[in-house]
């Protein structure tokens, strides 16, 4: 079997799961795995509809969703009601109306894949309101191809090998550490883990590691390693400490920054203080991080004196203003003249995925095909709380301006959206307008239990599939039975269509079994060397010719550096902009033509701080994907008194009379949870960390019982360039719970009514 966090085989009973089981080709299986032993546990075994909404039709008493029963159909009724209304509102109000936006991972397998199945349905119906970038990296996205002129993904792909770093790197500067557990994932399909062997490799040859970070654990143990803590939300300022002290040294090399960039001179005139601004030294840059003035000069130092790789994670731009940190760290790169050589320069997002640095695209198994996207609107992902409460507003993005469209009717599918997005008091609000909201979703998760209209679908587990992944592709072979009544999203999308007038275009004649191997056929056709689909399904997976990027020995940007006029960059000038004339072009207040700190809307040390003293991380889980199988035994052996943990410093830890164990609150002026409380120096004063993704369960006042960080995180966007979420800026206060924890519920299941 193949999933986003690697391969492994399966044994069951055709009914249930009896054990998940490492893939012989894994030298380092991820424990998210032993999840699907809860396949069966919490799902959605009939469609369901809310009462008031079966009773009153669209957008009756929308205020209960979430609080009220629902009432359970056969799929025929189902389908004809989703039918119709998709039909009414399309021709009353416009496909703009629809927001298929839906965001999420789903799960893997090149035709299953929910979220084209779900474009390919709703481009043939005739469009609908969609969404553009990812929570991921959204601002990321944005940067990179204004400042190195490639796609994000390109980018990534081209990302100089593991085999490179482990030969030549001798020190990698992480911000945001790299955190192992996080390379266990890849979205679409991870291969075999070699994170952790590459690294190795790399560590016996002597490269050493400094790890920017809260957290402690984010770098990998056992290796010649740093802990740098740092403030969360202040990499900038450090960024600019250290170019300063590389300038003010005479350690910056000039000859790449004139060469090789554009837009230094500008950069230099802010960063050394001009215009009433302070120049933006080491001992300013120790002020605003916390780090101290004589560490950060060394650091600066240690990485000129060596072939060093700054390497950028994601979290880092999931910030307020997360632009500035990869457009500086791309800067402090520049500086240090070693972009382009091997095992030197910049580097992104190691530590985010576990493919990157593989050396390799990805292998080119056809999905199914999307047809073109038929005019409407396209927002930012992360603004769907500002679209669904401002209709007719304007909003700024990347050098556009649009305006939010009036939604009426949301389709989900493959996406947990009251876990993912940020401040979920404020999404329960604005969640009420829309008149009908369709989700498919094999599990009772919060946004299932919040929609009018619930289609349970099946898991991967329960259908046939081709998995891709960087060096091998797996069958996917159904191993259970579809759990209740469950339909593969294919078929429910198939139904629709049918019912709707487009059947033929949507299926093409073939059924989900006929698709896997007419995809397998296409994919044959291009690798004449793999075996017929029969026994392909037989042996269950085949090691395929990789179509390498530039060889699997390549070097970040290293033609681009050998001859720069030969071999420019796709930006306006044909180089790495550190000006950027088309940014200063928008006139955005908050993002400016060269990278540069802007002070966020709280952190440690500045605004907020005086209320809410500590600063809280919500990073990727360990034991499980995003909330998916939450509900299964690694992540439930996670918890602490029932509920998420939270890490916080002895310290912080002391002063409000926590122990490991204790039940706590975690508050601010947005919203509040409980979580169990561990105890642990892995964490630096001032900051907690709960992960993301434990099952939103709010009680009667809005507290979540259960300890999800989205209901105290904010909704803004990073700035109006990228729009992305900016969840890594929040503080909060923690104290501990006194007296009987409410029982989270999160598991249990809405009230059903049979019919
Ligand atoms: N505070 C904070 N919030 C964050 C982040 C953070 O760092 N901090 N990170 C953000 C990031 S980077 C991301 S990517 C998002 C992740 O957010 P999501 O991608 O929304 O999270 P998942 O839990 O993976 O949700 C996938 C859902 O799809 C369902 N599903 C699985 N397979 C299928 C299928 O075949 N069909 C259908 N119809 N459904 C299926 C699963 O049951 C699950 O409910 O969270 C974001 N939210
Ligand atoms: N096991 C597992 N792996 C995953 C996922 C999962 O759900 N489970 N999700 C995947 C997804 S969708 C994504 S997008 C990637 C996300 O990849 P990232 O966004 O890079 O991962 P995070 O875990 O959010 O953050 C990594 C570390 O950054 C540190 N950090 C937070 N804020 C700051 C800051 O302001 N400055 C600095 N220097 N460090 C900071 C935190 O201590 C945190 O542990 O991970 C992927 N990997
Ligand atoms: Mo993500």
């Amino acid at each position: 079997m193949a999933s986003h966090w690697g391969p492994f085989l399966i044994d069951s009973d055709g009914g249930s799961v009896r054990g998940v089981h490492p893939h012989p080709a894994d030298p380092d299986p991820s424990p998210i795995s032993g999840g699907l032993a809860a396949v069966t546990r919490c799902r959605v075994g009939r469609p369901a509809i809310r009462r008031s909404w079966l009773e009153g039709g669209p957008g009756t008493a929308t205020e209960r969703r979430g609080a009220e029963p629902f009432v359970e159909v056969g799929w025929g009724e189902a389908l004809d009601r989703v039918a119709a209304e998709l039909a009414r509102v399309r021709d009353d109000l416009g496909t703009d109306a629809i927001y298929g936006g839906s965001y999420g991972w789903g799960s893997s397998g090149r035709f299953h894949d929910p979220t084209t199945q779900t474009a390919r349905f709703l481009r043939l119906f005739g469009g609908c309101t969609v969404s553009r970038g990812t929570y991921s990296g959204a601002a990321a996205e944005v940067v990179v191809p204004h400042v190195l002129g490639l796609t994000y993904h390109e980018a990534v792909a081209a990302q100089t090998s593991w085999s490179r770093i482990a030969a030549h790197t001798e020190l990698l500067v992480s911000f945001g550490g790299l955190r192992l557990s996080n390379t266990d994932v890849t979205y679409g399909g991870q291969g075999p883990h070699l994170t952790r062997t590459w690294l190795g490799r790399a560590a016996e040859r002597g490269m050493r590691m400094v790890g920017v970070a809260p957290v402690d654990d984010d770098l990998p143990a056992g290796l010649a390693r740093r802990w740098f803590p740092i403030r969360p939300g202040t990499d900038v300022a450090l960024m600019c400490g250290l170019i300063h002290t590389l300038v003010t040294e005479g350690r910056a090399d000039l000859t790449f920054l004139r060469r090789w960039c554009v837009g230094w001179e500008r950069l230099w005139a802010y960063l050394a203080g001009s215009g009433g601004e302070p120049p933006r030294s080491a001992e300013w840059a120790a002020s605003v991080t916390g780090v101290g003035a004589g560490e950060i000069r060394a650091l600066a130092r240690d990485m000129a004196a060596h072939r060093t790789l700054v390497n950028l994670t994601l979290s880092i731009q999931r910030a307020d203003h997360g632009e500035q940190t990869w457009w500086m760290g791309i800067a402090l790169a520049a500086v240090l003249g070693q972009i382009g050589l091997p095992g030197g320069g910049i580097a992104f997002p190691f530590g985010a995925a576990g493919n990157v640095g593989a050396g390799q695209t990805r292998e080119p198994v056809p999905g199914l095909p999307v047809p073109l996207l038929p005019p409407g609107p396209v927002i930012p992902v992360a603004r769907v709380a500002d679209m669904l409460e401002h209709p007719g507003q304007g909003f700024h993005a990347d050098g556009g301006y649009d305006l939010y469209p009036d939604v009426r009717l949301v389709y989900w599918t493959g996406g947990n959206v009251f876990h993912h997005h940020q401040d979920l008091n404020r999404l329960a609000r604005v969640w009420q307008r829309p008149e009908t909201i369709v989700v498919h979703e094999p599990f009772w998760t919060a946004t299932a239990r919040r929609a009018d209209i619930v289609l349970p679908v099946t898991t991967p587990l329960e259908r046939d599939d081709l998995g891709g992944a960087e060096t091998m592709l797996v069958a996917m072979v159904q191993a259970i039975e579809p759990v209740g009544e469950a339909r593969h999203d294919h078929d429910v999308f198939a139904s629709l269509a049918h019912r709707l007038g487009f059947g033929p275009a949507f299926t093409e004649g073939r059924t989900a079994g006929e698709w896997v191997r007419h995809l397998y056929d296409r994919y044959r056709q291009a690798n004449p060397a793999a075996p017929a689909f029969d026994e392909f399904w037989a042996a269950g997976s085949v090691a395929h010719p990789v179509a390498p990027m530039g060889g699997t020995d390549q070097v970040f940007l290293e033609r681009f550096r050998a001859d720069p006029e030969a071999h420019p960059l796709r930006t306006p000038s044909g180089r790495i902009e550190l000006w950027s004339a088309t940014i200063d072009g928008y006139g955005y207040p908050d993002c400016a033509g060269h990278p540069r700190w802007y002070e966020p809307f709280e952190r440690l040390g500045g605004a907020g701080a005086d209320r809410w003293p500590l600063h809280l991380v919500s990073n990727q889980p360990r034991w499980r994907l995003h909330s998916q199988y939450d509900h299964g035994p690694p992540s439930q052996a996670a918890k602490v008194a029932g509920r998420e943990p939270v890490r916080i410093n002895p310290v912080d830890a002391a002063a409000r009379g926590i122990a490991t164990g204790d039940v706590v609150r975690l508050h601010n002026e947005r919203g509040a949870c409980l979580a169990g409380a561990v105890v642990s120096g892995a964490v630096a004063p001032g900051v907690v960390e709960l992960a993301t993704g434990a099952w939103y369960d709010p009680g009667p006042d809005g507290t979540c019982r259960h300890g999800n960080p989205n209901v105290l995180t904010r909704d803004k966007g990073t700035s109006q360039l990228a729009q992305g979420p900016s969840a890594q800026t929040c503080l909060v206060e923690v104290t501990r719970f006194d007296g009987e924890p409410p029982p989270v519920q999160a598991f249990d299941p809405p009230e059903l009514i049979g019919r």
